[in-house]
């Protein structure tokens, strides 16, 4: 049976009725997206039409997940928020702090070890508020929840950004950070601006190498990292009714990686297959009575241009397997073209590891598609050139998968089978064969390949594939390999020619788990206490940011200027840093150390406009700080790009930065930064960029009118006492300034509980 299933059943029954009330009030077709945004409404019946990319629009999600790595800045805040119980089913999913070293079962003992006082915290915080907890071992959060908690038309958040993994089972599912969870946890409106829809129609039926994971690939080529910013996805088509759900999960899973809200796919068949699978027949039964409000209209899908912002195309048929990469997940290249490009650019073409698992690809069929690789390798005679590692998705994959013999085929080749965690996809990987910066390569079925990400080193050149095209590609040991044509020689000096994956899409002896991994919080939670140390490294209650003065904004001083790319693990990195997620004091010592200095290049190498002298940005920030100095960042593009880590925000906050202000914004580090009462501004006039200078002082000419729709001025005086006067844009709403105005959100919500 499946959880919360009365909070499901509500759901159906005012979706009719809601969906109808729409299709009135707008006066044309629905497409699935607007389906479950017009139903999710959190005034009840729709009473107006939405103005896509305008529109603020207060939505009532039906739930919320957290992993282990947000959860704690999440919980430490709704802690603050005094509440009693979580106002709708929520989970924590212990995954991101279990390091990859020797295999499953070492590791997850020593993770154990090594963060049991931030395990225990979540445990007894779960149980306090009524929050089902999955323990160190059980899953990675999208896979368990998809498997355990999805379900077709509901609405959820997450403190993840790839929440949106749950689209493969006909959610809008949305990443946010702690603070947006905390709103309604708390049981408060969740706010979103009304998203822009783009449509992508699939045609024909995926065959031979190819696989779901072509199909985002290939989109992110076409959209690039920001590409869907402020846009949900929706697939349709036939092509799209001929993936599995996972399949469609791992394409919706990279929707992330395009800057996307989120995507989705209507309620099929597949799915229908996959819910009685994972023993939610009552949801498949549910969801069948309704199912044409579980999908687009069909006048939409037959005349997608008329209803989407834009529209994309791609046949199944026709499409070539990809790998993803250097440093970026849209930087798309056809398998079989890698090798020029490879020598024109000098990426390494040996690869050394090749790594199969992460939320995006780590389901069931994954496995077998690509352990149909491996048994070929074995059957062969061929000898992987390249290391293999495995992250199962979920305990109960895990445990099918060795019931299946599929494990097995990976460890004959040597293959270590890590925990059923993120592991090396989030940088917890204590790779063994090579620890210096030496220029390398690796492929891996993740999504996210920055510079650093799985193993700390900027000089690992990490692609992005297929699982099954990883095996391929590491039992070959080379980059350039293209499986479809190209031959290997076996042990006996034969030539051997790989033969097209194969998998299943379900187990056919069906799921099996023994313990997997869920603990459920108790009936009344109001004795539990939650214990943090006063001196503990992991773990600091949060004081409430005090209100930035308008006063503190004139005189404020660059601390960075960053060039190029600076996602939110060049602002708040991962790894090893995971540790101090719960520590804010502490995390904040890797304050944008990974941001790139656009005066010297250099990273984590800033002047310090009183001194001089140059230093570590935290390190110079501090300094301000204890000078009671406000501080500007200052960036590019796309800025804050990947993770749902609200710590990117909250950091600065902390020590001191007031705005950041960029060429644009991805959409969660924007809120994050709006969430935390800070300033988020993007340069009217993008070229304004060039202006600023090394030792810059910035003066908000008319703060003091912030309001919304205007946009602020900014006076920058240079050191050589010249003056730059600029407009700064900002997408604040009056509810937002409030926030601003309070010092926090969460201020905000203490002042109205009060
Ligand atoms: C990621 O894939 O980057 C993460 C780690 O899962 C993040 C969340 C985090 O930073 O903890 C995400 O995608 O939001
Ligand atoms: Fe974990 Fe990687 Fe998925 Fe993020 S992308 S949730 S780190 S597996």
């Amino acid at each position: 049976m499946a959880f919360d299933i009365d909070m499901i059943k509500k759901v159906y029954a005012q979706i009719a009725e809601r969906v109808d009330k729409a299709r009135e009030i707008t006066g044309k077709p629905l497409t699935l997206s607007e389906k479950i945004l017009y139903s999710h409404l959190w005034d009840g019946n729709p009473n107006k039409a939405f103005q896509r990319g305008k529109d603020y629009v207060d939505f009532a999600p039906d739930r919320i997940a957290c992993q282990d790595a947000t959860a704690q800045m999440a919980l430490l805040q709704f802690m603050q928020a005094g509440k009693k119980n979580v106002a709708v089913p929520t989970t924590v999913h212990c995954d991101h702090l279990i390091q990859a070293k020797q295999g499953a079962a070492p590791d997850l003992l020593r993770a154990n070890e090594t963060s049991n006082e931030v395990f225990d915290f979540l445990e007894s915080v779960s149980n306090k508020y009524g929050i089902g907890f999955w323990r160190p071992g059980a899953g990675i959060i999208h896979q368990v929840v998809i498997e355990n908690y999805a379900f077709p038309g509901g609405m959820m958040i997450g403190t993840d950004s790839h929440t949106v993994n749950a689209g493969g089972l006909g959610m809008i599912a949305i990443g946010v950070g702690g603070a947006d969870a905390v709103d309604v946890m708390a049981g408060m409106p969740w706010e979103l601006k009304f998203p822009k829809l783009i449509g992508v129609k699939l045609t024909g039926e995926l065959n031979g190498w190819t696989a779901s994971k072509d199909v985002i690939l290939k989109v992110a080529g076409i959209l690039t990292v920001k590409g869907g910013t402020g846009a949900i996805v929706e697939y349709f088509g036939p092509g799209a009714k001929n993936l599995s759900c996972t399949g469609k999960g791992t394409i919706c899973n990279m929707g992330a990686e395009i800057g996307a809200t989120t995507s989705t796919f209507g309620y099929d068949d597949a799915m229908e297959r996959f819910l009685r699978a994972t023993d939610r027949e009552d949801i498949a039964d549910e969801a069948n009575k309704i199912r044409e409000y579980l999908t687009g209209d069909d006048e939409v899908y037959a005349d997608p241009e008329k209803y989407f912002d834009q529209v994309i195309e791609i046949d199944l048929t026709t499409l070539r397997p990809h790998l993803n990469g250097p440093f970026t997940p849209d930087l798309a290249t056809p398998v079989g073209e890698l090798g020029v490009k490879a020598k024109n650019h000098d990426w390494p073409i040996k690869v050394d590891w090749g790594l199969i698992g992460s939320c995006t690809n780590s389901s069931y069929e994954d496995l077998t598609r690509a352990a149909s690789i491996a048994q070929q390798a074995i059957d062969k005679k061929l000898k992987p050139k390249s290391d293999f590692g495995i992250n199962p998705g979920s305990e109960q994959i895990r445990f099918t998968a060795e019931r299946d013999g599929l494990l097995s085929v990976f460890e004959k080749l040597g293959a270590t089978i890590f925990t059923n965690a993120c592991g090396p996809c989030i940088g917890q990987w204590d790779r063994s064969d090579r620890k210096g910066d030496e220029k390398n390569t690796i492929v891996h079925s993740f999504n996210r390949n920055f510079s650093k990400r799985a193993d700390g080193n900027p000089n690992t050149h990490a692609f992005v594939g297929s699982p099954e095209m990883v095996a391929a590609i590491a039992i070959s040991g080379r980059l350039d390999f293209d499986p479809m044509h190209d031959t290997l020689l076996n042990e006996d000096g034969q030539e051997i020619k790989l033969d097209e994956p194969r998998g299943l899409e379900l187990p056919p002896k069906g799921f099996e788990v023994d313990d997997n991994g869920y603990l459920a919080p108790r009936e009344d939670g109001s004795s539990v206490e939650v214990k943090v140390a006063k001196d503990s490294e992991r773990l600091q209650l949060l004081e409430p940011f005090i209100p930035i003065k308008d006063s503190e904004l004139q005189g404020v001083k660059l601390l960075i200027k960053a060039f190029g790319k600076c996602t939110t693990d060049h602002i708040s990195m991962a790894g090893p840093w995971l540790r101090y997620r719960g520590h804010l004091d502490n995390i904040a010592n890797n304050t944008l150390i990974g941001a790139v200095n656009a005066f010297n290049k250099k990273t984590n190498f800033v002047k310090n406009q009183f001194t001089g002298e140059y230093g570590g940005v935290p390190d110079v920030q501090r300094e301000y700080k204890a000078k009671g100095i406000k501080t500007i960042v200052v960036g590019d593009h796309n800025y804050g790009e990947g993770s749902s880590r609200e710590h990117a925000a909250m950091q600065p906050r902390f020590l001191g930065v007031a705005a950041v202000l960029v060429k644009s914004f991805a959409r969660i580090h924007e809120t994050n930064l709006k969430k935390q009462g800070m300033l988020g501004l993007t340069f009217a006039n993008e070229e304004d960029y060039d202006l600023i200078q090394e030792d810059d002082t910035f003066n908000f000419l008319d703060i003091a009118d912030f309001a919304e729709n205007k946009p602020l001025t900014i006076e920058i005086v240079h050191n050589d006492g010249s003056k730059d006067i600029i407009k700064a844009n900002h997408t604040y709403n009056d509810a937002q300034i409030k926030w601003y105005r309070e010092g926090s959100a969460l201020n905000l919500i203490k002042k109205q509980n009060a």
